[in-house]
């Protein structure tokens, strides 16, 4: 499923007072303000997201989130550029039958079966909600191609922004990175820091040992 598989490349950033106004300034247009509501499942023993891997159902409909072939090798190899080191990329499934298979291939479960739209799945995997959280997120386009903008506000409190570029599968990170980096720069963030996504405050809040070991596995 080529239509169902895209890789996401993104930079988080810290917003401010300040951001709306640069966005506008550098003739970005907001697209939209909606609710967001996130649910995260997992095995009881985390064995997906210790494996870097993220199910969620977000406004009734399934994602699930891995890292992409190449990353573990990139890693591995040659050290990632500064800009690459800020930016993360994740290959994005939305296609139900296809993230079930990937699952079921992950836990090393014996049987894939026709698995049916209703939940029953999720006990069959023995996958369990762990993280459950609201967001509104303001979104805006930029003209430069694909580049877009999100602004979240957590119902626990955190800001975050978010710049993101969705390249098809097999497409061009290193060009999605640059794209990334000049909208960066036009926003004025020289920070380097990396910055923590909404599901890094809500484990180090929620689950502190399930956080810990991911930092320690350096997952997050
Ligand atoms: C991939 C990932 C997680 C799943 C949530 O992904 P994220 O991009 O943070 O959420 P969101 O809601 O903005 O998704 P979008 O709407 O863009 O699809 S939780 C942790 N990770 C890994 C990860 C990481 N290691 N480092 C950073 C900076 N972000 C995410």
């Amino acid at each position: 499923g080529e239509s169902t598989m895209s890789v996401e490349v993104e930079r988080k950033f810290l917003c401010s007072e300040d951001t709306v106004r640069t966005l506008e300034e550098i003739g970005a247009v907001c697209v939209g303000q909606r609710q967001i509501q996130d649910r995260y499942f997992d095995t009881p023993r985390f064995d997906l997201t210790l494996r870097d891997m993220w199910l969620r159902n977000r406004g009734g409909c399934w994602e699930l989130k891995c890292p992409t072939v190449a990353s573990g090798s990139e890693e591995a190899g040659s050290k990632k550029s500064e800009m690459a080191a800020l930016c993360t990329h994740y290959r994005e499934i939305t296609s139900l039958p296809e993230i079930q298979l990937k699952v079921t291939e992950v836990l090393g479960l014996s049987e894939t079966r026709s698995w049916h739209q209703d939940q029953s799945w999720l006990s069959n995997m023995n996958l369990v909600c762990f993280a459950e959280f609201k967001t509104e997120r303001r979104s805006f386009t930029l003209e430069e191609g694909g580049v877009q903008v999100d602004l979240d506000q957590t119902d626990f409190g955190y800001h975050v922004g978010e710049i993101e570029v969705v390249v098809a599968e097999g497409g061009d990170i290193q060009a999605a990175l640059e794209k990334i980096q000049r909208t960066a720069q036009r926003l004025g963030l020289t920070a380097d820091q990396k910055v923590e996504g909404k599901m890094h405050v809500y484990l180090q809040r929620n689950h502190p040992e399930h956080y810990a070991r991911l930092l320690s596995e350096h997952i997050l």
